[in-house]
C-alpha cells in the first residue's frame, strides 16, 4: 500500500493512519522516505485543498522538517489575517487545521489565528453533523492529536474512527487490531514479572500510607514507550515510577521534617552506611532503591560497558533535594511566588529523573556528551517538566491542598495575583498552552539527544496531559484510570472471524 500510493494527498492520509493506528513503528524506513520526498517535491507549498496542506504541515513538522506557517496564506483574506469564513463548511479541512495549529512556536500568529477559528467553528457544528463525524470533532476538541499518547489514541482510532469509516482497508484494520493485541500481550507479561518484583520488596505492608501503584506505574511506561524494542526502558520506567510514588508520600505526608533530612542526605551519600540513620520503615525503602538503581547501573555497564552510577545516583539526590525544599517549606509556612516555587516544583515532577533513566536504557549506549548535556537543564527537558508540573498542580493540587501541603501553582498564582482559584486555573492552563509552544521550538532545534529519547519526553509530557486530564489519574485510580487500564492493559481489542480478509476485494 505505501509503495503504490502515489499521489501526495494519499501518502499523507496513509502516514496519518499508520501513526493513529499504532502501526507507523513497522514502516519507520518507508514513512521517513515518503515524508522527505514530500518535502524535497515541495507541492505542499501550493496546494488549495486545506485539508492537504494542514496534513503535510503537521506531519512534516513532527518529522523534524522547517515547514513555515506561510503555507496557509492563501486560505486567508488579503489584509485582514483572518482565514476565508467560507472555510468553515469544509468540517474535514478544519479538523486538519484544528491539529496542525497545535504544533505551532512562540509568535506564529497565523497558526493561534488557525487555532481560535477551527475551535469556534467546531465547536458550533458539534450539533449539526452526523454521529461518526460528531464523534470525531469531540475527540479532537477534547485535547488535539498532538497532546494524545500514541497508545490510547490506537484503541480509540481503531474502535471509533478508522473502523466506521467506509472507505478503511479491512485489511489495515485486521492488522491495527492484531498488533494492538500482540503488544498487549507483551505488556502484560512485564506487568507480570514487575508484580512480582514489587511485592517481593514488600514496601507496601509497612508503608501502608503510600500508594501502592504497579499497574498505574506500568501503564505511564506504556504510555511513554509502547513499542516492543523498548522493552527495557519499560521496566525501568516502572520502578521508578513505582518507587518514586512511595518516597514521595514520605516526603509529602508521612515523614517529620527530621526524617525526610535524614533520607535525603542518605541519598547523597549513596552508601550503606547513609542507611544506619535512618528509622526502621525508612530503612527498607532507602535499600529497595539502592539495590534497584544499582542492579540497574550493573546490568548497563555488563551490557554496554558504561559505568552510569553517578549519572543515577546524582539525578536521585538532585530529585530528594527538590523534595526536601516542598517539605522544609511547607513546615515552615513559606508561600513561594509562582517563579519560585517552578524553578523547584520542575525538578520535583520527575521529568529529569524520568528522561535520564529514560535516554541511558535506550537500545542505543549513551555518551559522555548527552549525559552531560541532559544533567545541565537543556530547554527541551525544563520546558517538558513545566508542563508535567502543570498538569499534575492542576489535578491534584485540591486534595493536596486539603491534606496539608506546600501551595502548588495555582495556588501561587492566586497569592501572586489576588486571583480567585477558577482564574488561576484558566491562567495555569494558558501556561500549558504556552509550555507546549516553547517545548515544540526546542524540539526543533534539538541537535544532542537521538530522536527516541526525545520521543519519549514528549511522551512523558503527554501522558501526563492523559492521566491529569480528569483529575488525580495516578494517586486516586477511580473511573478513568481503571477504563485506562482495561483498554490499554487487560482487554483485547474484540473481533471475529467475519473481520477476517478474505471476504471482500481491496
Ligand atoms: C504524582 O503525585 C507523582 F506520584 C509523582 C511522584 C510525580 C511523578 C509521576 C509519577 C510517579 P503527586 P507531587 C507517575 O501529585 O507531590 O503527589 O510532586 O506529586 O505533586
Ligand atoms: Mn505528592
Ligand atoms: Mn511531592
Ligand atoms: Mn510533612
Ligand atoms: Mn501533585
Amino acid at each position: 500500500m505505501l509503495r503504490s500510493e502515489v499521489g501526495q494527498a494519499g501518502q499523507l492520509e496513509l502516514v496519518d493512519d499508520l501513526q493513529r493506528l499504532g502501526l507507523a513503528y513497522h514502516f519507520m524506513e518507508e514513512i521517513g522516505a515518503i515524508m522527505e520526498k514530500i518535502y524535497l517535491a515541495g507541492e505542499y507549498l501550493t496546494v488549495t485543498d486545506l485539508h492537504t496542506a494542514a496534513l503535510a504541515f503537521r506531519l512534516l513538522r513532527q518529522h523534524s522538517f522547517p515547514v513555515s506557517q506561510d503555507i496557509f496564506s492563501c486560505f486567508m483574506d488579503e489584509g485582514t489575517a483572518r482565514f476565508k469564513p467560507s472555510l468553515a463548511d469544509d468540517v474535514k479541512g478544519m479538523l486538519a487545521l484544528y491539529e496542525a495549529s497545535y504544533l505551532s512556536v512562540e509568535g506564529e500568529t497565523v497558526l493561534e489565528e488557525a487555532s481560535d477559528f477551527t475551535a469556534a467553528h467546531l465547536n458550533r457544528q458539534l450539533d449539526d453533523v452526523d454521529p461518526y463525524l460528531e464523534d470525531l470533532l469531540a475527540h479532537a476538541l477534547e485535547m488535539p492529536l498532538h497532546w494524545r499518547t500514541q497508545r490510547s489514541e490506537a484503541r480509540w482510532f481503531i474502535e471509533e474512527a478508522y473502523g466506521k469509516r467506509p472507505d478503511m482497508s479491512p485489511l489495515l484494520l485486521q492488522l491495527a487490531k492484531l498488533d494492538f493485541n500482540i503488544v498487549q500481550g507483551m505488556h502484560q507479561e512485564e506487568l507480570r514479572d514487575l508484580s512480582r518484583w514489587w511485592s517481593k520488596l514488600e514496601l507496601g505492608k509497612e508503608l501502608s500510607f503510600a500508594r501502592d501503584s504497579l499497574v498505574v506505574s506500568h501503564l505511564w511506561s506504556i504510555q511513554i514507550s509502547p513499542e516492543p524494542q523498548y522493552e527495557a526502558c519499560r521496566r525501568v520506567f516502572t520502578k521508578v515510577f513505582a518507587l518514586v510514588s512511595t518516597i514521595d508520600d514520605i516526603y509529602d505526608i508521612y515523614g517529620t521534617l527530621e526524617e525526610v533530612e535524614l533520607f535525603t542526605d542518605a541519598v547523597e551519600r549513596w552508601n550503606i552506611d547513609g542507611m544506619k540513620q535512618l528509622p526502621d520503615y525508612m530503612k527498607k525503602c532507602y535499600m529497595a532503591l539502592y539495590n534497584t538503581v544499582n542492579t540497574m547501573a550493573y546490568e548497563v555497564l555488563r551490557d554496554k560497558g558504561i559505568d552510569v552510577t553517578n549519572n543515577l545516583k546524582t539525578t536521585w539526590a538532585k530529585l530528594m533535594r527538590s523534595y526536601l525544599k516542598e517539605a522544609r517549606w511547607y513546615h515552615s509556612g513559606h508561600r513561594p511566588s509562582l517563579l519560585e516555587y517552578m524553578s523547584n516544583a520542575r525538578i520535583s515532577i520527575t521529568t529529569p529523573l524520568m528522561t535520564m533513566h529514560s535516554h541511558i536504557f535506550d537500545p542505543k549506549p549513551a555518551t559522555q556528551t548527552e549525559l552531560e548535556y541532559l544533567e545541565n537543564d537543556p530547554n527541551i527537558l525544563k520546558w517538558a517538566s513545566i508542563i508535567f508540573r502543570f498538569c499534575d498542580d492542576l489535578g491534584t493540587s485540591s486534595d493536596e491542598m486539603a491534606r496539608g501541603d506546600v501551595p502548588k501553582s495555582v495556588q501561587c498564582y492566586m497569592n501572586d495575583a489576588g486571583a480567585t482559584e477558577q482564574a488561576a486555573r484558566n491562567h495555569v492552563k494558558g501556561l500549558v498552552r504556552e509550555g507546549w509552544k516553547k517545548l515544540n521550538e526546542y524540539r526543533m532545534e534539538e541537535r544532542t539527544l537521538p530522536d527516541s529519547t526525545v520521543e519519549r519526553l514528549l511522551n512523558l509530557t503527554r501522558a501526563s496531559q492523559c492521566f491529569y486530564q480528569h483529575g488525580d489519574g495516578h494517586g486516586v485510580q477511580d473511573g478513568e484510570t481503571k477504563q485506562l487500564m482495561a483498554k490499554l492493559l487487560f482487554h483485547p481489542i474484540p473481533h471475529s472471524p467475519h473481520d477476517m480478509p478474505g471476504e471482500r476485494s481491496y
